[in-house]
């Protein structure tokens, strides 16, 4: 598949509107969060080793909020045990239809099931390993900790939840920094300051960010025995929970 350019910010609007997951969003995914997240690839990467050695035999891996699998496929070219297949997930049709899509022209082995529903709705059973992969922060902060806790519910013991984040900052100047940190990032990746600026106001309400300290916590409220970060580029950072 061609690799689109994501410009959808480059023209001067009005009234931006929320940001939404739809084909033209899902059009130009690949280069939108490969330009806009720090890490991204790295962390893709790693999800593919943490996978190959949590997967289990006869237990099931889910990647929830999938987009266009990029987590999913990582996973699937590291995991080498049988009988172990991957759940993934996303409630944008279109990230799911391009998915489908893209999954046609892979050839592993493991088994992959794309399913187009709201995660917090999905029952998790018998899984070795869960991604929420930059995920989370668009679900209501009100559904966060019933969610988390089906994860866990729903993870054997030894399992893994790899979280990762748009991470908030307690301190003042700290948040400043980080923030500013990321949007010198975007730039050197071609973004300009209107892009910027218009993706932010788009994002307001639907990405929600929180502290580390704050995901730590909850992430030890529904049972974690352990919740440490593996990655972080600026306030992007990725934690390693396990059951
Ligand atoms: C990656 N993990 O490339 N139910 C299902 N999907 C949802 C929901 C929900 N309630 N809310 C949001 N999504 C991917 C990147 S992107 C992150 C994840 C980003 C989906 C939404 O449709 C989108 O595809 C994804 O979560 C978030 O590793 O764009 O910053």
């Amino acid at each position: 598949m061609t690799q689109l350019k994501d410009s959808l910010y480059a023209s001067p609007v009005r009234k931006v509107c929320a940001f939404k997951f739809d084909e033209t969003v899902a059009r130009v995914f690949p280069d939108m969060i490969q330009r806009s997240v720090p890490g991204y690839s790295a962390i893709i990467s790693a999800i593919g080793l943490l996978a190959g050695r949590f997967a289990r035999e006869h237990s099931v891996c889910y990647d929830l909020g999938c987009s266009l699998g990029a987590a999913t496929l990582s996973m699937r070219h590291q995991i080498e045990v049988n009988n172990c297949r991957i759940i993934a997930v996303d409630n944008s049709p279109s990230m799911v239809t391009r998915f489908q899509q893209i999954l046609q022209k892979d050839h592993a082995s493991v088994e992959v099931d794309v399913l187009c529903a709201d995660i917090r709705k999905v029952p998790i059973q018998n899984a070795s390993v869960v991604v929420l992969n930059f995920t989370l922060q668009f679900i209501p902060l009100e559904d966060r900790l019933n969610f988390l806790q089906k994860i866990y519910n729903g993870l054997l013991p030894g399992g893994i939840l790899i979280l990762s984040e748009k991470l908030n900052f307690d301190d003042e100047r700290q948040q400043e920094l980080q923030i500013q940190m990321h949007h010198a990032f975007k730039k050197t990746q071609g973004y300009s300051e209107l892009e910027i600026s218009q993706k932010r106001s788009a994002l307001e309400k639907v990405l929600i960010p929180e502290t580390l300290t704050l995901h730590q916590n909850r992430l030890r409220e529904v049972g974690f025995s352990s919740a440490e970060v593996w990655f972080q580029y600026f306030n992007f950072a990725s934690v390693i929970a396990l059951k």
